[in-house]
């Protein structure tokens, strides 16, 4: 741990979001003298802090004896930058949190399935009778973390926290999995790839799957993996078998578990071994994996109305993401399978969803900012401007057994406050459906 003493420091918070608003507290309660700044032209804080809004000021931030950047604030930005050329340290509210933290860190990162992996290790600590904390890029600011009594805590970590990250020193990590994603922030895939790698350095032991490379760490051992190759070393998953193995044993049936697909046993795997790192026993490890029903706006069925299977899964925010929804999805599908995809696509390369999207896909239909380069990988795609035309669309195409998937592989933020809403929209949208119906 690199302890700072912080108190009478200059340090300038940037981003007044939830993490900005954390950092904000946690520097005043050191001591420091704080202040914030905001690109957004009006904000107004209850904190008794100098406050300044618009085009960010290089001269103050260049002055500064420290700068915490928020995770939505991109290092690029050119006052940031040119205090960086001042020689002004930048750090993340992480890398605030590791110089002060005192308990074993589980960290996980990963281009999909962080938020799952992240509740996943939580239960099965719960389920061992540890007291464990959460937090990170899952919602809850890690600083607010700080003073609370626990055995453990559990952090999801995003790319643009790792960036601002050097001394977590956690005791377990993993990168899940890789994919493009924010690359209109970190530039190419491989800068991505690097900053997501830069919590191997960070981390005493490492879990990583062993069938792909590009997640594994470069000039160090793998100490638990996870795959669905066969192993006899680590975890596996046998689909045949419906059998999850652990060293090339049986540990648990995939089918007592809630959470189902391909990609959420490659989970369940990852979320074991960072477990069993923690010290968590193996009966813990299997009630955790065996209860947790997944979390909302995942690949889940949010109406059997009329024998059609809605199901929203609004936080496939990449291309990664919807791909695993239609691998698993089609192995279940009876009838045909209608995709509602599109938003903000952020500088993604969409062209790897064209194989899935022409051969299991019946209907695409497609929205928002990028969906034009989606339909182009499909011949008779239909594009609307609204997720509500395009639900009215999908309602009526489909027949009894047919399955409705919203799967976007796209952020939201061109139509939608955040995924969330999104998602709700959807909902909403889906449950009118029926409503129409019955006034009708
Ligand atoms: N802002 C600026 N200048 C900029 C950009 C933003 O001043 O150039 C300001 C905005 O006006 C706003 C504030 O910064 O006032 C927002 O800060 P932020 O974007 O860092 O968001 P927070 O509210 O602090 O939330 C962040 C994470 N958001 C992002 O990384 C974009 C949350 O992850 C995280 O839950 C939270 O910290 C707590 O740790 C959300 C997310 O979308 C879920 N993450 C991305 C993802 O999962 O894909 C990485
Ligand atoms: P993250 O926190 O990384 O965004 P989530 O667990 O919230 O991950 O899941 C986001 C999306 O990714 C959902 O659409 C989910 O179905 C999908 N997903 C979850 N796990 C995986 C995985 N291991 N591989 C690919 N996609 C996944």
């Amino acid at each position: 741990m690199v302890t700072v003493n912080l108190a009478d420091k200059n340090v300038v918070v940037v981003g007044m979001g939830l993490t900005g608003l954390s950092c904000v507290q946690f520097l005043l309660a050191q001591g420091a003298n704080v202040s914030a700044m905001d690109s957004r032209s009006e904000l107004s804080l209850s904190l008794d802090i100098p406050l300044y809004l618009g085009a960010l000021d290089e001269s103050r931030l260049s002055h500064a004896d420290l700068i915490i950047v928020s995770p939505g604030v991109s290092l690029q930005t050119p006052a940031l930058q040119y205090a960086i050329a001042a020689g002004v340290s930048v750090i993340g509210d992480i890398e605030l949190f590791a110089r002060f933290n005192t308990l074993p860190v589980i960290a996980i990162t990963g281009s999909n399935g962080k938020s799952t992996v992240t509740q996943l290790v939580v239960e099965m600590c719960k389920a061992a009778g540890m007291r464990v904390l959460m937090g990170g890029n899952i919602g809850v600011p890690a600083l607010d973390l700080l003073n609370i009594s626990a055995d453990i805590v559990v952090l999801e970590l995003s790319s643009f926290q790792l960036e601002t990250t050097q001394s977590l020193h956690a005791l377990a990590a993993t990168v899940l999995n890789i994919c493009d994603d924010h690359l209109d922030r970190h530039g190419s895939l491989e800068n991505y790839q690097n900053i997501k790698h830069r919590i191997y350095k960070q981390a005493t032991y490492v879990v990583a799957s062993r069938d792909d490379l590009a997640t594994q760490p470069k000039g160090r051992a793998i100490d638990i993996s996870f795959g669905l190759s066969t192993s006899q070393s680590g975890f596996s998953w046998d689909k045949v078998s419906a059998s999850l193995h652990y060293e090339g044993k049986h540990w648990l049936s995939s089918t007592e578990c809630l959470l189902v697909g391909a990609h959420n046993m490659l989970n369940i795997q990852a979320a074991a071994a960072l477990a069993m790192l923690a010290g968590v026993h193996i009966h813990g490890i299997k009630q955790g994996a065996r209860l947790f029903p997944g979390l909302a706006h995942r690949c889940q069925t949010i109406s059997l109305h009329k024998q059609v299977r809605w199901i929203n899964d609004s936080k496939a925010t990449n291309v990664g993401a919807t791909l695993a929804a239609i691998e698993g999805l089609a192995d279940t599908c009876t009838g045909r399978l209608v995709l509602i995809a599109g938003g903000q696509g952020k500088g993604a390369d969409f062209s790897p969803l064209s194989l899935l999207l022409n051969e299991k896909i019946d209907l695409l239909i497609t929205l928002g900012k990028d969906g034009d380069k989606i339909a182009a990988l499909k011949a008779n795609s239909s594009q609307v401007s609204s997720l509500e035309d395009a639900v009215k669309l999908a309602a009526g195409y489909v027949q009894p057994n047919d399955t409705v998937l919203l799967s976007p592989a796209c952020a939201s933020l061109d139509m939608f406050h955040n995924y969330q809403h999104r998602g709700e929209c959807f909902i909403q949208a889906v449950q009118q459906l029926a409503v129409q119906e019955c006034s009708a």
